[in-house]
This record gives C-alpha cells, structure tokens and sequence, in this order.
C-alpha cells in the first residue's frame, strides 16, 4: 500500500470530470486502499480518486473519532449517483484536504439517498443525513471538479483564493 501526494487547489487536474469505473477489479480495490491509507494519513474524513491525480469516480469516507478510540469505518463508493434529496438544508463549516487550512460555511441538502457499488463492486443504496451527507456531497462534487469555494459567496471566495495564492508564495520561496 502507498501513501499517495494530495494535489492541492490551485492544481488544475482537480477541475476535470472523473469518469465511470467500468469494472471493480483488484487494481480498483488497490486503488482504494491507496486512498484509505492517504486519507488516514493526512488526517481527512474523506477523498476522492482525482485528489490523488485519478480521474475515476471513487470515493473513500471514515468519519470515525480518533480521539474517542473509536473503531475505523472506511466506507467506498463507486460510481455514486444521488437518487433524491431532501428539500430541508443544513449548513456546515467545511474544509479539503485540497484546499488546506481554509475552512468555510457551505449549505447543502440535509438528507440524500445515493446509489454506487462498493468495495466488492456490489450495488448499495444508503440514506446519509448529518456529517455522512455533507462528507458524500462534498466528496461527489469533486468527481464533478467542484470544490467548496466555489459554493461560498464571492468575497469569501476571492478572500480564500488570496490566502491559497499567498500560502504558495511561500511555499515557493
Ligand atoms: C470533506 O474534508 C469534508 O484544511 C473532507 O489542514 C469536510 O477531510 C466533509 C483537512 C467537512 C464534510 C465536512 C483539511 C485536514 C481535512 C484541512 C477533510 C487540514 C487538514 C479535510
Ligand atoms: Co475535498
């Protein structure tokens, strides 16, 4: 397994559309261990394949609370497709592992029910509310190029899009 880099905003590979898995083969699976393992390490809830450079629409969650020796609980989702949501919104302060240490209120439906393949390849339908709803949409987003700074306002998105620019300055230096 191999702990992969997290491309970081504003690297124009997280723009690109992720394409369908065709097939859930082994390679996908080591894929997805791939991305646990980066996940974990870089301390996240969630990530999506093209945060690692692959454009293919795989997503992996843990919301587990390392704090409370909780048990891990890392969730895959393969091709996932909202199939209805919920009319009633919730807003909740969201960060990226791609877009690190900026952290903004981003409002979104409050429950939705997906349907994707898992870890197997088998095809699953789950009903998210809370901070797994909020996790599979921003994660779903990114299979699309979104990011959560394009869904805050523009003042708050050009103050963010200035500490990113400045933060690289440095990085370069
Ligand atoms: C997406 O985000 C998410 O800036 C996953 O310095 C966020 O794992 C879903 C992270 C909020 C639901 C609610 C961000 C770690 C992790 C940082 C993450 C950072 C270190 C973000
Ligand atoms: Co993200």
């Amino acid at each position: 397994m191999t702990t992969r880099t997290i491309l970081t905003e504003p690297n124009p590979i997280l723009r690109q559309i992720s394409k369908p898995v065709l097939q859930v083969t082994d390679e996908i699976r080591n894929l997805m261990d791939d991305m646990r393992q980066t996940m974990y390490d870089a301390n996240g809830i969630g990530l999506a394949a093209i945060q690692i450079g692959i454009a293919q629409r795989i997503i992996v969650i843990d919301l587990y609370e390392k704090e409370t020796n909780e048990e891990k609980n890392p969730l895959y989702f393969i091709n996932p497709e909202i199939i209805s949501s919920s009319e009633e919104m919730q807003s909740y302060k969201e960060g990226c592992l791609s877009v690190p240490e900026i952290y903004e209120n981003v409002v979104r439906p409050e429950t939705i029910t997906v349907k994707y393949l898992d870890y197997n390849g088998q095809p699953q339908i789950l009903e998210a509310s809370g901070l797994l709803s909020v996790c599979l949409q921003h994660e779903m987003d990114h299979l699309n190029g979104v990011l959560f700074i394009d869904k805050i306002s523009k003042l708050k998105r050009q103050l963010a899009l200035s500490k990113i620019r400045k933060k690289n300055k440095i990085k370069l230096a």
